[in-house]
């Protein structure tokens, strides 16, 4: 794909840094858990002359003219998502997974009405209650967190948890959670006292979409989920829930939190639907599991600490505390190495955000690429010698080297 053809006549600036962009996408092993490779597809959608039009409101209720095709566009985009998911309404028009949650928080709360969301230092999303979000400024926002001893959610915590704060709404999901999330429990707990349930799909949308993770549509109020990360659609967010909420929750996105839906993205939202439903899809999804799978099974074998001993879906969690490492050396010094993750707190983590005593794995985007059990046993190797080596300059240039030859072999964009 030519990713600069007009824009080096116009900005050779930009264009330089795209290439650079680029060349980063091919030849290293992006392993961030929440990042993918649109496909051209998709990428072509959010380049398209949609980006052109103003269409605020929804389809055949607009504030604009000319916005037959915007319809057209989003309700393909509604229709699949409802098909998709199983859901009984669709908001597409999200900008970010962040402001589909707002928007169920605008549609359902009350300023200083309580929420109860996974703590961000467990594994949580800034949105689902932090301080440092406007969910946690707006809201009398509670937390709840993992098991001191397995990490993993537990359930008479969380339900205990909700009697005592009584929230209006409970947020399942996480950012930073490598086991299957049970959402009927989760709705048993809200209707123990009387709660909304709002689930946040974001990091697991494929796996749920292919059927390999837990379902949260026949037990939530709103589901809300991006579209970039195991979708592999493009940036974006969307809010699903039972029609009685319809009404309330597109208003909360336009006008309530948003103004002009961004076409381009919506039509590229619409495509990546329409990819999610095929058999290839879930193929891939299949394999994204296996990955996570066999890459985590090679990093115990090397006597690394994984978090719960293991994974359910696209992420492991490492905790590097053994290894007398921060999260923060450990992924700088795998980028150099040509491997691109992400420094993460663990739970009850002592070190501060900036620094971490873990990281986290995705597999995504190396399975885009097709990527299968073998190179995991590679990473994990390469992985290893970095980590036990993390100041050899010439070990990491080795790595780097070894991951640039290793990607060639699994091209990416080079229709
Ligand atoms: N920033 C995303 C992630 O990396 O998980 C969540 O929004």
């Amino acid at each position: 794909m030519d990713f600069t053809k007009y824009i080096e006549a116009v900005d050779s600036e930009v264009a330089e840094i795209i290439k650079d962009e680029v060349q980063r996408n091919k030849e290293t092993l992006l392993m961030i858990a929440s990042e993918n490779y649109a496909d051209e597809a998709v990428l072509q959608a959010q380049g398209s002359v949609f980006t052109n039009k103003y269409a605020e409101g929804y389809p055949t209720k607009r504030f604009y003219q000319g916005v037959g095709n915007s319809d057209r566009v989003e309700q393909l985009a509604i229709d699949r998502a409802k098909q998709l998911f199983g859901a009984e309404h669709a908001n597409v028009q999200p900008n970010s997974g962040s402001q589909a949650n707002q928007a169920v928080y605008l549609a359902m709360l009350q300023p200083g009405d309580a929420i109860l969301g996974m703590n961000l230092a467990a594994g949580g999303h800034l949105t689902h209650g932090a301080a440092a979000s406007s969910s946690g400024k707006l809201y009398k926002a509670h937390a709840y967190s993992v098991n001191k001893d397995t990490y993993t959610l537990d359930y008479d915590e969380i339900a205990a948890a909700a009697k005592e704060v009584k929230p209006k709404i409970i947020v399942a999901g996480a950012s930073a959670y490598p086991r299957k999330i049970d959402f009927k429990k989760f709705r048993e707990i809200a209707d123990s006292v009387g709660a909304l349930l709002m689930c946040d799909i974001a990091h697991y949308a494929g796996l749920v979409a292919a059927k390999l993770y837990p379902d949260p549509v026949p037990y939530a109020d709103f589901v809300t989920t991006t579209t970039h990360k195991t979708l592999k659609g493009p940036r974006g967010g969307m809010v699903m829930c039972k029609e009685k909420y319809a009404k309330q929750i597109n208003s909360a996105v336009f006008p309530g939190l948003q103004g002009g839906p961004l076409m381009h993205v919506i039509a590229a939202k619409a495509i990546c639907f329409k990819e999610a439903m095929t058999p290839a899809f879930k193929d891939y999804q299949q394999q994204v599991l296996k990955n996570a799978q066999a890459l985590a099974a090679e990093l115990l074998k090397k006597g690394y600490k994984i978090l719960t001993g293991g994974t359910d879906c696209h992420m492991i969690l490492l905790d590097l505390r053994p290894n007398k490492i921060n999260g923060r050396d450990s992924a700088r010094a795998l980028e150099e190495a040509g491997i691109t993750l992400n420094k993460n707190g663990v739970p009850f983590d002592t070190e501060s955000p900036f620094v971490t005593s873990g990281i986290r794995i995705g597999t995504p985007a190396i399975t885009a690429r097709g990527m299968k059990e073998g190179e995991m046993k590679l990473i994990a190797d390469w992985m290893d010698q970095v980590l036990k080596n993390m100041d050899d300059a010439a070990l990491k240039l080795k790595v780097l080297r070894e991951v640039k030859s290793l990607c060639a072999k699994f091209p990416i964009y080079e229709k």
